[in-house]
């Protein structure tokens, strides 16, 4: 099955740690994956890391290490090229923080759940900042900007954790896109994701609501496989640069 587009179609990408895993990263859920060796609450939640900072570096340090050592797949070429002919009718919205969607080459953006490699303070609210060091052991990295108030803070990395509220501005970012592909063709494709998550989980009914067509590519049915109308089994690698066919 092949998806239709042309230079008129609006097009919204969700994407989860599935279109990844062909680059060697583990997913979160399959046999094997991330959180198996620890568990969810321990190492990607705000209790989680105030009781154990130093876990919680250790956990993110090892992802930033692998994520920085693999490489982009052929399904992220693929979402990047699909960007390159539709420019302002396409948006990704990625579920991802390993960073591989921007060396892809993708720019149409909007990473709901944060990046890897941006750290921020978890006690003040100065920026967040491109950070790819790995920490290890004991050293849990303080904030300079609440050391020079005399205050203690901890740094943290810039991703969002399961209880916390994704960024406002991502969401509107989403919202504005849906709302200007009402009026038009508008496709919302996910790719590699178990639709456990929310709110990412929700977005394809909220596309449907404006009108999409909803297409789904997974290696096997996720939990919110019937919210799409069609679904291409496959690894997203090998099915993504096929699927396409320009009118
Ligand atoms: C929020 C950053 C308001 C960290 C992540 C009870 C019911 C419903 C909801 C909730 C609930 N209790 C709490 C909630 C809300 C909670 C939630 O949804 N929990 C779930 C677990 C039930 N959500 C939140 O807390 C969110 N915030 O709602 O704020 C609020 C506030 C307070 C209290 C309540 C609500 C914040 C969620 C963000 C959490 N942070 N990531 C990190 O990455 O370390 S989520 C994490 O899961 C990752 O971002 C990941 O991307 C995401 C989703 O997982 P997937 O990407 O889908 O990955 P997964 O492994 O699950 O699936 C991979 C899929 O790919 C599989 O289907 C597989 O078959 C497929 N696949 C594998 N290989 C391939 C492939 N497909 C194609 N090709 C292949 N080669």
């Amino acid at each position: 099955m092949r998806l239709r587009l042309d230079a008129s179609t609006h097009l919204l990408v969700l994407t989860g740690a599935g279109v990844s895993a062909e680059s060697g990263i583990p997913t979160f859920r399959a046999g094997g994956g991330l959180w198996e060796n620890h568990p969810i609450e321990r190492v990607a939640s705000p209790q989680g890391f105030r009781e154990d900072p130093e876990l919680v570096w250790r956990f993110y340090s090892d992802r930033r290490r692998q994520a920085r050592d693999v490489q982009p797949n052929p399904g992220h070429l693929a979402v990047a090229a699909i960007e390159e002919r539709l420019g302002d009718r396409f948006l990704l919205v990625t579920q991802n923080i390993d960073g591989l969607h921007r060396r892809a080459g993708s720019h149409r953006m909007v990473e709901i759940h944060g990046s890897l490699f941006e750290t921020r303070c978890a006690h003040c609210d100065r920026p967040s900042f491109a950070d790819d060091k790995v920490y290890y052991g004991a050293d849990v990295p303080a904030c300079d900007a609440c050391e020079r108030k005399g205050r203690k803070g901890l740094l943290r990395p810039n991703i969002v954790w399961f209880g916390e509220m994704l960024d406002p501005d991502h969401m509107r970012r989403i919202e504005v896109f849906m709302e200007s592909s009402a009026r038009a063709r508008f496709v919302f494709l996910a790719i590699g994701t178990s639709g456990v998550v929310y709110p990412a989980a929700g977005l394809v009914l909220h596309a449907r609501a404006a009108g999409a067509e909803t297409w789904l590519v997974n290696a096997d049915p996720p939990e919110n496989r019937s919210a799409f109308q069609h679904f291409v089994q496959g690894p997203s690698g090998k099915v993504l640069p096929e699927l396409v066919e320009w009118a």
